[in-house]
């Protein structure tokens, strides 16, 4: 499928051995077996799953190694424009089989490894997820970067390298336990580490004025540290493309002269010690979704690798270019949040004090360059920082973020004359007890562009949270969409229903997932839902024996597979689903009749969110007593630990219904909902974030929408109306609510979930009160719907139908054509020799 066509001169490079480039059944298992006897150094017999593992995963990286030299040499001959995605998380989860996908070697190798006595998918199973992620921001940068190679168009992710990713969840008595992800401890196949290519990072210190040497003069910072970043790159296929990009991770070693003073004063082995210190920066991934916990340590790690990041950004730059003027023609640098917004003036400082640029001239370059993604409203995740620690890490990123600010207040100040509100809105910095530095301000200043991750997010973000700079720069501000990769979530984790839908439309859906639309006549052939229902039938099946493994206790595959899956938070409101297991319990002990149902749920609470971690021992609580109740047989609840990547690969699948319940206008996008509906299941959700294009894609009719709009979500909150009043007008919330306020599923510990109960009957601050009745009752439509299965599947085949926009393929070209401007870079591959045996 790479083969050049006859006219391409063949390049004259030597090619390196078959074994590590052939794609034939000979080549493959040769270098499968001889990865496990000499990368592994074991013979074959005595090899350990794990052994194999890592020895196909060599293999495949091999075939990844020739296409990834050849496009970066491609992107350097041609001196293309690079779209640099910077963002503190990626999560990435497993990686042999998109590779092996992306190689179209998945079924010769399953075949070949056959041959040897081994299962693939049971060797699959043997990778450790790479979880350098909280949720969905995370994982969004793994959808574009697959999404960007996929597409050939030329692009680098760049992040930390963190030792301990997302930490591992465990339950213990019903409650939520951490435990430190080690995902490195046996060795991460993937991953290429490049010491070479370090670099210095500087924190603290004092800055100087320096003659320069021209009868002028500069500044010169002297920072108190050093701490070096070393490059790690993994490569990032392109499904089918030939592309293959880097995502360069960073970690953090000491430098030689970390501790100058210890080492010339002989106390070597205290010096010695010291070296932990530097390394701390990349320890750990901070886990919290959408909340910011304003640690120094976190601003350690979000300058170190930014300050890695631009300077490579910038040596790679002028190794084809002499001076700065087509920085930004060369060079886009998207800023995922406000994370790594501190670039903005890392840039700022590179080519004002290192290279001698005027203000002008950095700051021209510098607002071509950058773009900004929000990804949230909630005031909580708004990263603000005390000028004082500011100050005292970044003594001359301090100084530059004045200046930038007093240049942003002089415009304002000419532009609304006597506004003085307006200025104190727009500064960078906040005014109060304590000064605060706004990331987010400076990350809008700098930036050419600004955009939010679903329309109603964008809407907000220009009438809402950055009105002032939308009413100044309103050619600034756009909307993308959201969107997930088909590869995994759709072709990779479903590949039943991609197989039914291949032998329907053909396979071109995997890369242009529109063509998804050409099914629509399928669905009103009876035999196509049929087999619709089949599949999910057996995926359901398939997480009913994980249920069975994990949980230990037997489900019911006519159940409907309620799933509720993402990072636990109170705005995304699983406190409101645990209501309606309630509610739906009490029915059937009632001797009503309700049809069966598995609540799925998967969720991570952030380590020190207390109400959190409360939610999750509530469902527990009531699982276990909803579970063991023999008199209601029809509803189980199934709390699946350790949420991550490679089990929504398996959850969703089998989901029936997805639950996308946030208080509208609090979840900026989700996208946990466009991989549901892709696979299948109808969405029980509100008017949020992407929810509504989505409902407006797959029709009204195919979505059960429920709950109060943003705009009465405002209102209702700034009437301070207490959560009391629905629980007094509402007999049976009321019922659900005494039940857990009395104890029932708590009846050592009659008292244990009264924080959530009295927030729920106060302020209720997300709603879940407001909202019961209509999600109540929505959820009775959902059980009617359900029944007609003709009916439902239909409805389930018209979301797969509808979907076709949610490919994050559709997000990139976005990005690619309105901010960043690059255009897709064909990489030419050279022809594979004929098969020798
Ligand atoms: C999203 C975050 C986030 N928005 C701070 N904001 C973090 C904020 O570690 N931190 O400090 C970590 C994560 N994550 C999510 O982004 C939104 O809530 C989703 O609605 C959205 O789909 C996703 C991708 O845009």
């Amino acid at each position: 499928a790479f083969a050049a066509s006859a006219q391409d001169p063949v390049p004259s490079r030597v090619r390196v051995e078959d074994d590590r480039t052939g794609m034939h059944p000979a080549a493959l298992r040769r270098a499968f077996t001889d990865h496990v006897q000499f990368s592994r150094a074991r013979d074959f017999e005595a090899a350990t799953s794990f052994d194999r593992f890592v020895a196909l995963s060599l293999a495949v990286r091999d075939r990844l190694v020739e296409r990834w030299s050849q496009t970066q040499r491609t992107y350097y001959e041609k001196d293309v424009k690079r779209a640099y995605y910077l963002s503190a998380e990626f999560l990435l989860g497993r990686a042999l089989q998109s590779n092996l996908q992306a190689l179209g070697v998945e079924e010769t190798y399953r075949t070949v490894l056959k041959e040897l006595g081994i299962d693939l998918d049971e060797m699959m199973e043997l990778e450790h997820d790479a979880g350098l992620g909280n949720g969905g921001l995370g994982r969004l940068a793994a959808c574009i970067l697959e999404s960007m190679a996929t597409l050939e168009l030329p692009g680098q992710g760049y992040g930390i390298r963190y030792e301990f990713g997302i930490f591992e969840q465990i339950i213990r008595d019903g409650a939520q336990v951490e435990r430190a992800d080690e995902w490195l401890k046996f060795g991460n196949p993937w991953e290429i580490e490049r010491p070479e290519y370090a670099v210095t990072v500087g924190f603290g210190g004092r800055t100087e004025m320096v003659q320069d040497g021209r009868g002028g003069y500069r500044v010169l910072w002297n920072p108190a540290d050093h701490v070096l970043g070393v490059p790690y790159d993994t490569p990032i296929a392109g499904h089918g493309s030939g592309t293959v990009n880097t995502l360069r991770l960073w970690a953090a070693r000491a430098h030689e002269d970390f501790d100058f003073g210890l080492f010339n004063a002989g106390d070597y082995v205290s010096a010695v010690q010291q070296k932990n210190a530097s390394e701390v920066i990349s320890k750990v991934l901070y886990p919290n979704d959408n909340f910011d916990k304003g640690k120094e340590l976190r601003l350690r790690q979000e300058y170190f690798f930014v300050a890695c990041s631009i300077h490579d950004i910038v040596w790679r730059y002028t190794k084809t270019h002499d001076d700065f003027s087509k920085f930004g023609d060369k060079v886009a640098i998207q800023l995922n949040d406000t994370h790594p917004a501190i670039a903005i003036a890392e840039l700022m400082r590179v080519l004002v004090d290192e290279h001698a640029l005027s203000w002008d001239e950095a700051w021209t370059q510098t607002v071509r360059a950058f773009g900004y993604t929000n990804h949230t409203l909630l005031p909580e995740a708004l990263e603000r920082w005390p000028v004082a620690l500011f100050e005292r890490i970044l003594p001359r990123h301090l100084e530059i973020i004045q200046e930038i600010n007093r240049r942003l207040l002089r415009a304002v100040t000419v532009a609304f004359p006597y506004d003085q509100g307006r200025a104190r809105r727009m500064s960078i910095f906040e005014e109060g007890p304590e000064r605060m530095v706004r990331m987010a301000h400076l990350a809008v200043i700098g930036s050419h562009s600004v955009n939010g991750v679903a329309k109603l997010h964008s809407e907000l973000v220009r009438t809402s949270l950055f009105r002032d700079f939308h009413e100044f720069w309103p050619e600034r501000f756009s909307n993308k969409t959201n969107g997930v990769t088909p590869r995994r979530w759709l072709f990779a984790c479903n590949p039943k229903l991609s197989r039914l839908i291949t032998s329907r439309i053909g396979p071109r859906f995997v890369t242009e997932l529109e063509r998804l639309a050409e099914l629509e006549p399928a669905v009103d052939d009876p035999s196509f839902l049929a087999e619709l229902r089949a599949i999910k039938r057996a995926n359901k099946e398939a997480l009913a024996r994980i249920v069975k493994r994990d949980l230990g206790f037997d489900v019911d595959v006519r159940a409907i597979f309620d799933v509720q899956i993402k990072r636990l938070h109170e705005y995304k409101r699983q406190l409101l689903n645990a209501l309606h297991i309630v509610t739906l319990y009490l029915r059937a002990k009632r001797g009503e009749r309700v049809h069966p149902r598995l609540f799925i749920f998967g969720a991570k609470a952030a380590p020190g969110y207390r109400q959190a971690k409360l939610i999750i021992k509530l469902i527990h609580a009531i699982a276990s007593v909803v579970n063991g109740d023999s008199r209601v047989p029809e509803l189980k609840v199934a709390f699946l630990p350790n949420y991550r990547v490679s089990l929504a690969e398996k959850i969703i699948p089998a989901a029936d219904l997805s639950e996308q319940i946030s208080t509208a206008g609090m979840e900026a996008s989700g996208t946990g909902n466009m991989k549901l509906a892709m696979n299948g299941a109808l969405t029980i959700g509100t008017y949020d974030g992407a929810n509504i294009e989505i409902r407006e894609a797959v029709g009204a009719e195919n979505f059960f929408l429920f709950g109060l709009t943003a705009e009465e979500v405002e209102a209702r909150l700034a009437s301070g109306v207490p959560g009391r009043a629905a629980y007094e007008a509402d007999p049976e919330l009321r019922e659900a609510i005494d039940f857990i306020r009395t104890g029932f599923f708590s009846p050592d510990e009659p008292d244990a979930f009264h924080p959530l109960v009295d927030e729920l009957l106060g302020r209720d601050r997300y709603l879940v009160m407001s909202d019961f009745r209509a999600y109540a009752d929505a959820q009775k439509v959902v059980e009617r719907a359900f029944l007609d299965e003709e009916g439902w599947s239909r409805k389930a085949a018209l979301n797969i139908a509808r979907v076709g926009g949610f490919s994050s393929d559709r997000t990139v070209l976005e990005y690619a054509n309105e901010i960043w401007r690059i255009e897709p870079c064909p990489i030419r591959l050279v022809p594979e020799e004929p098969a020798a045996e």
